[in-house]
């Protein structure tokens, strides 16, 4: 049978705030404040055990290496890696504060995954995504295809595809903007591809905020996961300059069933009709819940940025960030979908430090929908149990700092803190030789 595996984001040592995404209001409402990333880390992995407690699959990417001082000495500093750090402090906080970031942790922007059942050559697709419109974020997919590559290494089950070019008619943010209706995990599904705008037909009503990914990203990506069905639909423009910088932050879909917000695309009624024709051969109609609260207690409470998941016995579960249940207008609609026999059960999880950067509960997984033989082959090392999530937990208390700003970057002995962590890291799951700086000298 294939069951949706998630992989969530492992939170990094270098978690912080610097407001570096445009658009996105959580990140630049929260700039400069000091972060946590131990709490942050810790509260992602109570959200991995609870989803395991659900009795579904759960696994995890680890986080990048970051400061990211190879990167600065391509931009022609010198010295030892702490001369460095002080060395692009001195000339920029900001270039400081882009080669740190711990983005990486939002693993729904790693990849964007077609489920062997929609492809032609029977294969888990994954292209792993560009994330070309930040600065701070187009650092990661590199170090995201090598792991993918690792974790996901049985060509006969899976294919990893190289990130689109780094052109700017490609912008692409992986599954945030991926959605997929289908009867089951294992059936053929309809595969919806949202984009912000059109990089070749730029349009008097593109947003002001960054519309991060381009139709011609997704066009690519269907075509080369050899798809055999998609559709192409386009970003509210209101809804991208209200804060929705991923279609995630305001629709969010699972097996049969979008929940969606009502401004999240131009001509809702219309969308709901495509959808349901496009989904008519595949042998299901699908469910929509349109919600029509204001969209900044969407966008604020995350309430659609969270996991739709199918539980063993086929009802749905959503698992949601606790600032829902402080956002009366959201809560009354999950309690509604509850009513309405839409979901079954609502799970509230404290995600702040990660909410505080515009990363919810459906931000940091990576879905993967897999069959029984491919889940054999995925590398054992990410893959987790109870156990597996207690040694997480002991590696980030040994390891991590409770409180983390800019100037921290600075601090001599950091860089070799995140080393060692993140060396013994690569030990628990037995990737050796995963980041850079376990292979070259610096
Ligand atoms: O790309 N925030 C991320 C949040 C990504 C959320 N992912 C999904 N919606 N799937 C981003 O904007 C903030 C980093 C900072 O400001 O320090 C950041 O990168």
């Amino acid at each position: 049978m294939t069951v949706e595996m998630n992989f969530d984001g492992l939170v990094g040592p270098t978690h912080n705030y610097a407001g570096l995404s445009r658009g996105n209001i959580a990140s630049s409402v929260h700039k400069g404040r000091v972060s946590n990333p131990r709490a942050a880390a810790l509260q992602g992995l109570d959200k991995m055990e609870a989803v395991m407690g659900l009795g579904l699959s759960q696994g995890f990417l680890p986080p990048h290496d970051a400061p990211r001082v190879g990167f600065l000495r391509k931009l022609g500093f010198t010295g030892t890696d702490n001369d460095i750090l002080a060395l692009a402090h001195h000339a920029n906080p900001a270039l400081l504060a882009n080669v740190c970031s711990a983005s990486s942790m939002w693993t729904a922007n790693a990849a964007t995954v077609s489920p062997a059942a929609d492809t032609r050559d029977g294969r888990v697709h994954f292209t792993p995504a560009n994330l070309l419109s930040m600065p701070h974020r187009a650092m990661e997919h590199e170090l995201t295809t090598r792991m993918l590559r690792r974790i996901f290494s049985n060509e006969r089950y899976f294919a990893v595809h190289d990130p689109l070019p780094m052109n700017p008619m490609l912008g692409d943010e992986g599954a945030a903007n991926h959605n997929r209706l289908c009867k089951d995990h294992g059936s053929e599904g309809l595969e919806v591809f949202i984009h912000g705008r059109a990089a070749l037909s730029p349009s008097e009503n593109d947003p002001r905020f960054p519309a991060r990914q381009t139709l011609e990203s997704t066009h690519a990506i269907a075509s080369n996961h050899g798809l055999t069905r998609g559709q192409f639909i386009r970003q509210n423009p209101a809804a991208i300059d209200a804060g929705a910088f991923h279609n995630d932050v305001v629709c969010v879909t699972n097996a049969d069933t979008m929940l969606y917000h009502e401004t999240a695309f131009e001509n809702p009624d219309a969308l709901e009709e495509q959808l349901t024709r496009a989904c008519e051969p595949l042998g299901f109609t699908p469910r929509f819940a349109r919600a029509d609260m204001p969209i900044g207690d969407a966008i604020s409470s995350y309430v659609f940025n969270s996991q739709l998941l199918s539980l063993p016995d086929g009802d749905m579960a959503l698992i949601l960030p606790s600032h829902v249940e402080e956002t009366p207008l959201a809560k009354t609609y999950v309690d509604h979908l509850i009513a309405d026999g839409v979901i079954r059960q609502a799970h509230y999880f404290d995600l702040k430090q990660s909410m505080s950067n515009g990363g919810g509960p459906a931000c940091l997984r990576l879905r993967v929908a897999l069959g029984k033989k491919a889940r054999r082959v995925v590398h054992s090392g990410v893959v987790l149990d109870a156990a597996g999530i207690e040694r997480l937990r002991g590696w980030v208390r040994e390891h991590y700092r409770d409180r983390l700003e800019l100037k921290d970057f600075v601090d001599p002995d950091f860089l070799t803190e995140v080393h060692t962590a993140l060396d013994e890291l690569t030990q628990i799951m037995d990737l050796p030789g995963l980041y850079d700086f376990q292979r070259t000298a610096t």
